[in-house]
């Protein structure tokens, strides 16, 4: 059994999609719930329509393409993210959902209408990208992870609330809880691979065995604001002197660790950020992961253990919130070993990794089993707007999906 994936129709979607909050010439701006992400979700639902999907948004602006199955049961569904980093590339996300869709159209031309019920979603956040404590939006309230209230005390990067940007948009946050689905057996998200792993060992697709465990700190360190040529070095209380050390030491532990330990100081805001000044404040993010779940925490325990001894020594009030948070995630094996499988059988070469990035799909592990799909990417550049991979490996990638799907729907 070989299904037929169009890799003209793959690439037309993507192109189509990519051009809702296009970025320079390869590039995706879309944060969740802005204008270019309410023209991408219609379009999206626009699509699953033409394939005859059934079509329901639901409360805080997920969409799910549904192909109902003759038998009564929960669904197998595949899908992921449809905003972006600021900017991201055309794949990080929107590739999970176009697979999801195309995956599911090509099932339903070639076999008709399967035994369980397949469903394609295009969660509407994943990215903190507007919102920096969201936690993975879209899967988080499918899993019913998002507080009361949560939306109404959530701050974006501008200021906004929650709240406030889904009001916008006609979505009412008290209804928030109906978008939770109990309904759900299997979730399989394809991904772009966003390292290098796939495209060292010349292969084009990978099967996913875990998800990494990551945790976002938003750290404060506060000095005394100061003139930068009267005042003594050995008098001051320097946050920018604190931040360096801490930086270099948290970034230094993770390198000392070796992989798969990263850790990564992506965001820095000084005030009043003009080169005369000691500054009275330097606001920084720390992104740090690791998906051994005792390996995690040290490492965690590590890094509190720098930013407390360098902000007492040099005089420094320190204090930090852990923003965003996953614990790590092992796909369900059974489905770890049906892809695997199903890929030889397909003839797709494949090998057998983890995830260093974070996924919908351990969100989604709360309430499902779940399991991932990698494509190769070029030069294993993510969250940038070089990110690329080609049709023929993410036409391999659709392939083993579709008949992952297949396998749990049809046979
Ligand atoms: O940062 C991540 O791992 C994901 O892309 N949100
Ligand atoms: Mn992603
Ligand atoms: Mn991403």
């Amino acid at each position: 059994m070989q299904i037929k994936i169009d890799p003209i129709l793959v690439e037309r979607y993507i192109m189509a999609l990519a051009a809702f909050g296009a970025h320079g010439e390869t590039g995706v701006w879309r944060t969740v719930y802005s204008p270019e992400w309410v023209a991408a979700t219609k379009q999206f639902a626009k699509w699953c329509e033409d394939a005859g999907l059934t079509v329901k948004h639901d409360a805080v602006g997920n969409v799910w393409g549904i192909h109902r199955g003759i038998a009564a049961g929960k669904s197998i569904v595949s899908g992921s993210h449809i905003d972006t980093q600021k900017p991201g590339g055309r794949y990080d996300g929107a590739l999970g959902l176009l697979a999801a869709l195309i995956a599911i159209k090509s099932l339903k031309e070639q076999f008709g209408r399967p035994k369980r019920t397949l469903e394609a979603v295009a969660f509407c956040e994943e990215e903190s990208s507007r919102f920096p404590t969201t936690n993975f939006w879209g899967s988080s309230a499918v899993t019913g992870n998002i507080a009361p209230g949560q939306a109404e005390t959530m701050k974006g990067y501008a200021d906004e609330t929650m709240a406030d940007a889904m009001k916008a948009i006609g979505l009412e946050p008290a209804r928030i809880p109906e978008a939770k689905r109990d309904d759900i057996e299997t979730f399989l998200e394809l991904h772009v691979e966003q390292g290098p792993i796939l495209e060292d060992a010349g292969l084009a697709v990978a099967v996913v065995d875990a998800i990494t465990g990551l945790r976002h700190y938003r750290v404060t360190l506060t000095g005394v604001q100061n003139h930068a040529g009267a005042f003594p070095m050995d008098l001051r209380n320097d946050p920018m002197a604190g931040f360096a050390e801490i930086a270099a030491g948290v970034i230094g532990t993770a390198e000392r660790l070796g992989r798969p330990a990263v850790t990564t100081v992506g965001q820095i805001n000084t005030y009043p950020n003009m080169p005369s000044v000691v500054p009275a404040n330097v606001r920084f993010t720390i992104d740090t992961r690791h998906p051994d779940p005792a390996a995690r925490m040290a490492m965690y325990a590590s890094h509190e253990k720098t930013m407390k001894e360098v902000a007492e020594r040099r005089g420094l009030k320190i204090e930090w919130e852990i923003s965003v948070d996953h614990s790590p995630c092992i796909s369900n094996p059974s489905l770890v070993t049906m892809l695997r499988d199903t890929a030889k059988v397909q003839g797709i070469r494949t090998l057998t990794m983890p995830s260093g990035a974070g996924h919908d799909s351990q969100e989604m592990e709360k309430i499902a089993k779940v399991a991932m799909i990698f494509v190769r990417s070029k030069d294993g550049r993510s969250h940038t707007i070089e990110e690329f991979s080609s049709i023929e490996d993410i036409c391999e990638g659709i392939r083993l999906l579709a008949a992952g799907m297949y396998e749990l729907a049809y046979a």
